[in-house]
């Protein structure tokens, strides 16, 4: 174990910033946001950095929207300049003294890409979460560059919920969303109103959570300049300062109150695993859990005993009560996963404990909330939440047509690897060619790999109103948040398995594996469905030796859609597919 780094920046200092609030009711739904190159100072200490932000700013403005009211918005490509981002490989994965570079600021002996600098705002914006038509839902391939018009309708039918806006540029997501391309957008509903929700400030905020890097200067100092750094072993990019809405490590002065906190990871690659800790002790138990990505759940839950687990792009909606807080008491924000996320366990307890040089986590430090005086002001929490929606009915999924999708890593050569899906199709017993068998007690289903990449011909047309399985099968060492567009889906199981593929087993397009369900006697996660995965999600947490089952269905928009792993490292590099949502009476018109 090496020293704990010394953090080059003072945490707690930087108020809690809260994005502003662009409420579409007060401007007849019709919205306009200009996409421009602005800076932003992430800390006190730290120079302004260049940023793409949305209106400018970092994050974007956060648009809150009713239930049933549409909204347009005109985004306005107004970027200017090249990409204000420096991508990097640095040429080992540890310094000198041994400390993994995504650890440290700066290009530690990197070269900048020339490709990333020479990038132009090319943008597409996706509202993710959102039940949006094709045409306006963010292909990733239908660029608008600066000064070309933008308007995109967002029917706004669908529940409450927080959902977020971002980038979704082919390829190079990863550096537009770094960069500062990202906003909150929340919907709003009378259920919720009926339940007498916080909304708005100062008991509701929004906490979008990122890592990011900055340059150093040739004296060592910290500039403001964003780094994308990856490694020759690790092809994501991991960052060591944690940043909410906008700010380093900031404090946010609470009341002795109930909080309604939104959080989402809006992270390229890390994984959170928060816990609240007070004096050195866990107080996971002021939190309650309402809702996730697609909004309240039915009955409140208590958050995992380890903490609250949250991959790129999921949600939650908590409750806080430090409603019997004296003034000046402190609580502490941490994170504990390191990265890449795998899955394992780590006590919440311990969580001072938890940076880990070699789990790429620095520095725990979240954030820190500081108690003022003010009149305690606790809130009953509801005991039913969501009413509108069940289980899907086990007679509706015994016929439901079934995909099977595999997460594999590919190693190409002279390059990093490339993490990437299979769609699985079911063969006949007697097919020659490469395979991947997945046994099931007494029961061998054969399969074999029809697509791959991006621009593979497309497999998935569900048909609208219909419930399928879709089963992830993660052939990897690493937990990969699985995002699927349009309509949120219910977890039905998580299974383990044990797994064999031979050497090069693994090609361009075709797979050969061996998939036995069943624990394997060296594998320790739990491979259970938390309590807060048992709403409607659009975003899934797929680990290492499980198989995921997921129940989709598609309502009301036919159309070009896609599904991907929301690491954005993986999302660019062709870990992303497409399917096409049917209405049904086309379907015998398919060619
Ligand atoms: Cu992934």
């Amino acid at each position: 174990m090496y020293q704990p780094l010394t953090a080059p920046l003072t945490p707690f200092v930087d108020a809690l910033l809260v994005p502003r609030r662009l409420i579409a009711a007060e401007h007849q739904g019709q919205l306009t946001v200009r996409i421009q190159t602005a800076t932003h100072r992430f800390h006190r200490d730290l120079p302004e950095s260049r940023i793409w932000g949305y209106d400018g700013t970092v994050p974007g403005p956060t648009i809150e929207a009713e239930r049933g009211k549409p909204v347009m918005v005109e985004w306005r490509n107004e970027l200017e300049g090249p990409l204000p981002v420096v991508d990097t490989v640095a040429p080992q994965h540890a310094d000198s003294d041994g400390v993994p570079v995504q650890c440290l600021p700066g290009l530690s002996g990197g070269m900048p890409d020339p490709r990333a600098g020479a990038l132009s705002g090319h943008a597409v914006v996706h509202l993710h979460g959102g039940l949006t038509p094709a045409s306006f839902d963010g292909w990733a391939e239908n660029l608008f560059a600066p000064g070309q018009p933008a308007v995109f309708h967002y029917p706004m039918n669908q529940r409450a919920a927080l959902l977020w806006y971002h980038d979704h540029v082919m390829g190079v997501t990863k550096f537009d969303v770094y960069a500062g391309l990202a906003g909150l957008w929340i919907v709003r509903d009378e259920r919720e109103r009926e339940l007498g929700l916080p909304e708005g400030p100062p008991f509701e905020v929004p906490l979008l959570i990122q890592d990011r890097n900055f340059n150093l200067d040739d004296r060592g100092r910290l500039t403001g300049q964003l780094v994308h750094k990856t490694d020759p072993d690790v092809m994501e990019a991991f960052a060591p300062f944690t940043v909410v809405n906008g700010k380093v490590w900031p404090i946010l002065d609470v009341q002795p109150a109930t909080y309604r906190f939104r959080v989402i990871n809006g992270s390229n690659a890390r994984t959170y695993r928060l816990v609240l800790l007070r004096d050195g002790h866990s107080e996971l138990e002021r939190v309650t859990q309402i809702g996730t990505d697609h909004g309240l759940l039915p009955t409140p839950v208590r958050l995992p005993s380890d903490g609250l687990v949250l991959a790129s792009a999921e949600r939650a909606d908590l409750l806080v009560d430090f409603s019997d807080l004296e003034p000046g008491s402190e609580l502490m924000l941490l994170n504990t996963a390191s990265a890449p996320f795998d899955g394992a366990s780590f006590p919440a307890a311990r969580a001072l404990e938890a940076a880990n040089l070699e789990g790429l986590l620095p520095f725990p430090q979240v954030m820190c909330f500081r108690v003022i005086p003010g009149p305690s002001a606790s809130r009953s929490i509801p005991t039913a939440l969501a009413t509108d929606y069940v289980p899907p009915p086990p007679e509706e999924l015994a016929d439901a047509p079934r995909r099977a999708i595999a997460l594999v890593e590919r190693e190409v050569e002279g390059q990093a690897n490339m993490l990437t899906m299979r769609e699985l199709r079911i063969v006949e017993d007697d097919h020659a060619g490469p395979l991947v068998t997945v046994t099931n007690g007494e029961r061998i289903t054969s399969y074999r790999a029809v697509a791959a990449h991006f621009e593979d011909v497309t497999t998935f047309f569900p048909m609208l109103g219909q419930f399928e399985v879709w089963q992830l099968i993660n052939l990897t060492g690493d937990t990969h948040p699985i995002h699927v567009h349009l309509d949120p889906f219910q977890i039905l199981a998580r299974h383990p398995i044990r797994y064999q593929i031979p050497d090069a087993g693994i090609e361009d397009v075709d797979i050969t594996a061996s998939v036995i369900l069943g624990r394997d006697p060296d594998d320790e996660l739990s491979h259970a469905i938390d309590d807060n995965e048992r709403g409607l999600k659009d975003t899934i947490r797929v680990n290492p030796n499980e198989v995921v089952e997921i129940a989709v269905r598609f309502t009301t928009y036919s159309g070009r859609y896609m599904y991907h792993c929301h690491i954005l490292e993986h999302e660019d590099r062709d870990m992303m597919r497409p399917f096409v949502t049917m209405a049904p009476e086309l379907m015998p018109f398919m060619a």
